[in-house]
């Protein structure tokens, strides 16, 4: 099938996990002799990228509003995905996102240029692409035209609920009245989302437990066709294998890392993030430790904690005052590594905390079971569907699950993961083997990407083959 995939976000630029995402859904489409089309704002990347050699392909003028903008499409190919970058000066703002103002005219004219240019490539190429995906909002006044004009049926991702509102007003001005439906609108408002739901065939999250977490507010006026399809994990780069430290034993590697660090030997809990208390609840781990090193038993002196990542400047704060308070144990890392370093870091710590007040889906824990770091995940979202309770299943068991917004429950859990370092060291042993397994087989993109295919298939065809209100392993 051929497949538009309208994204904001794919590699080469990457804002968060949108774009691993939305990039491995193309690559792995292609392994299954699919042939999906990325269509994205430029941000830019045309212009200062060499890696995807972008060559122009057409152009022509949209209308916005009472304005024209000449508009280009440039073609590149990454991994075997097409690309086509839409580029104007607007399209073109390296800002991805920013405010919901500089997002809301990209989507303007996104939307205008995607129908324009799709009149360019059926012409060219004889035949309509089956159908749109679109993952998150961005895309869908661009896949409401494609359906207009070309009949083309779409199926939308939700990778997170984020409540984008447009004024209504706004929309009218800019020359999208012909799409707007009334029950969308509420006061002055347009809820795009629910447009989203509406307008499209299927509609997806990515996993079972955000879209049971949603069904009230928001997935059960769809029912019938809301459905969840799990995110995957790139393997072959989250690889023991490919470690930098890969011939030295786990405990030595946690050694050198916490020398490099300035720290002594000990049971190491890492966090990798963004540092923002809406989702990813760091401040609920900052407490935890606190709570842990104020409170906690004899062994306390030994534990080391990482945070790595950048964000909320007053959270950072906060981990300075951490890094202040207890020298010996915290230490906070305001940046961004590099995917390898992370590897290292993932290999060398006993446990990777993520202490998410929702999750989608999560790649953290994911990325942390491939290289045998114990998740101390929040009971939400794909965090809940990916890691299996050690203290329910031990045999099987991959991580520890914890109530969320609970600073108190995150650090007896702390507490009783760093006994298990010390007692428990066969069991705990097994629990890492048990994650890369787990994560590697139940969750690849060839099974996320075959899921999708038959999604496709059910937007063409309309029909619905799975909503599944277990999890299947
Ligand atoms: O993994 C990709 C990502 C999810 O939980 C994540 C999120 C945004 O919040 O699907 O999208």
């Amino acid at each position: 099938m051929q497949i538009v995939l309208t994204t904001f976000e794919h590699l080469p630029i990457r804002v968060g996990g949108l774009s691993e995402a939305a990039t491995s859904i193309g690559e792995s489409l292609v392994k299954l002799g699919h042939e999906p089309l990325v269509f994205m704002p430029s941000h830019g990347i045309h212009l200062d990228t060499n890696e995807l050699k972008p060559v122009l392909t057409d152009e022509f003028s949209i209308q916005v509003g009472s304005d024209w903008f000449p508009t280009k499409v440039y073609q590149a190919e990454r991994k075997k995905v097409k690309m086509y970058l839409f580029s104007n000066p607007v399209l073109d703002r390296k800002e991805v996102y920013g405010d919901f103002g500089n997002q809301f005219e990209k989507i303007f004219h996104f939307s205008k240029a995607v129908p324009a240019f799709l009149n360019t490539l059926i012409s060219r190429n004889k035949k309509k692409p089956d159908v749109f995906h679109c993952n998150d909002w961005h895309g869908l006044l661009a896949a409401t035209y494609a359906k207009k004009y070309f009949r083309t049926p779409f199926v939308y991702t939700i990778h997170r609920l984020c409540n984008p509102q447009i004024t209504i007003q706004l929309l009218r001005e800019k020359g999208f009245s012909d799409i707007l439906r009334s029950e969308f609108m509420q006061n002055d408002l347009y809820q795009l989302e629910p447009h989203g739901g509406f307008e499209c065939q299927i509609l997806n999250t990515v996993s079972l437990t955000y879209l049971e977490e949603e069904w009230e507010r928001f997935f059960k006026r769809f029912e019938g066709k809301a459905t969840y399809v799990w995110n995957g994990i790139d393997a072959s780069f989250w690889d023991p294998q490919k470690l930098e430290n890969s011939k030295l034993s786990r405990v030595e590697r946690r050694k050198n890392l916490l020398s490099k660090n300035g720290f002594k030997d000990g049971p190491l809990f890492f966090y990798v993030g963004r540092l923002d208390p809406e989702q990813k609840g760091v401040d609920h781990f900052i407490h935890a430790i606190e709570h842990v090193m104020s409170n906690g038993t004899e062994k306390k002196e030994n534990l080391r904690f990482i945070i790595l990542g950048s964000g909320e400047k007053y959270l950072e704060d906060q981990i300075h005052h951490l890094e202040e308070k207890y020298p010996e144990n915290v230490k906070g890392i305001i940046g961004y590594l590099g995917r390898e370093v992370t590897r290292e870091y993932y290999a060398s710590a006993d446990f990777c905390v993520i202490p998410s007040n929702f999750e989608p889906f999560g790649l953290v824990q994911l990325e942390a079971m491939c290289l045998g770091s114990i998740p101390i995940g929040t009971k939400v979202g794909g965090i809940n569907d990916t890691v299996i309770d050690v203290e329910l299943n031990s045999e099987k068991g991959t991580g520890k699950l914890v109530p969320p917004k609970n600073p108190e429950a995150l650090a007896k859990a702390i507490e009783e993961g760093a006994k298990w370092v010390f007692d428990k060291q066969d069991l705990v042993k097994k629990w890492r083997e048990n994650g890369r397994i787990h994560a590697t087989t139940e969750f690849t993109w060839e099974k996320a990407a075959a899921r999708y295919a038959q999604l496709y298939q059910d937007a063409v065809s309309m029909k619905i083959s799975f909503v599944q209100y277990k999890k299947p392993y």
